[in-house]
């Protein structure tokens, strides 16, 4: 971030304020799904279990990642100004990807009803399809325009290519499984919000290839750059709660309609 020199006191607390909303949401949600997992017959239930597990992992990352950004700068003459004693990286979430992405996937096979060979078809393939594009576009953003010495934007757009051929793998497959989804609960309340889940993860899923390349807009002006971060934290924030808390509430919701339609009912 060296072609950062200086944030306006707005740029850094809209930052500061945005990732405190994002891991607030992730801890609010995670008590709903808690709360809410016995509405669902036993079948459906680890779908809420891999909720859980995607709110804490982004809940810790998060927190983490609004103290790196409070650490990174500090107020001088009226500006936030680089510290000196520690960057603002975005690495931690691509770790944090890592975790939930193949969780995210997986959670949407118990509400599809997809189950012993095509599950464990569809685990493996999600599994390394999901792995792949975040391995590699880690290893991309390293690259990343205004990172000072490591700065390579050819290595950044090729990484970054080659993340989004296992992106599209990913988009084939859930396509696939939403498509089995539907079929396995025709005539059900819950087939339009399940069918809903699909436009949602296109736009959801793709905002963070969009903030992947947010700093090419920065380029070398330091005023572009600073906002281009403040776009790339916004956008990743309003991409973890739809991609993470909307689509698994819809997951939910969906499981509680059809645990209702089969007779279910909390002990
Ligand atoms: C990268 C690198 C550039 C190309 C593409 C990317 C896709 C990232 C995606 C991330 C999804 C993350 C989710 C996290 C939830 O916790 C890696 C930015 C295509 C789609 C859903």
């Amino acid at each position: 971030m060296t072609g950062l020199s200086s944030l306006a006191v707005w740029q850094f607390e809209v930052v500061q304020h945005v990732l405190t909303f994002g891991f607030a949401a992730m801890g609010a949600a995670l008590l709903y799904f808690v709360l809410t997992i016995k509405n669902n017959a036993p079948k459906y239930r680890p779908s809420s279990v891999l909720s859980g597990v995607v709110m804490v992992s982004a809940f810790l990352l998060l927190y983490l990642q609004s103290q790196s950004w409070a650490d990174a700068f500090v107020l001088e003459g009226g500006q936030y100004v680089a510290s000196g004693t520690s960057t603002f990286t975005n690495g931690f979430r691509y770790l944090n990807w890592l975790i939930d992405v193949p969780h995210l996937l997986i959670q949407i096979l118990f509400v599809a009803g997809i189950a012993g060979a095509a599950f464990r078809k569809y685990l493996v393939r999600f599994t390394a399809s999901g792995g792949l594009m975040i391995v590699t576009g880690y290893i991309g953003q390293f690259y990343e325009p205004g990172r000072g010495a490591e700065t390579d934007i050819t290595l950044w757009i090729v990484w970054g290519v080659i993340s989004t051929l296992f992106y599209i793998w990913v988009l084939v497959l859930i396509t696939q499984v939403i498509k089995e989804g539907r079929a396995n609960m025709k005539g059900s309340k819950a087939e339009p919000l399940f069918a809903a889940i699909l436009p949602l993860f296109y736009v959801s899923w793709t905002i963070y290839p969009v903030a992947y390349v947010m700093p090419l807009f920065g380029g070398s002006a330091s005023e572009v750059a600073a906002l281009a971060i403040v776009a790339q934290q916004v956008l990743y924030t309003i991409a973890d709660v739809t991609s993470k808390i909307f689509y698994g509430v819809m997951l939910n919701v969906s499981s509680t309609w059809l645990s209702e339609e089969q007779g279910y009912q909390e002990a």
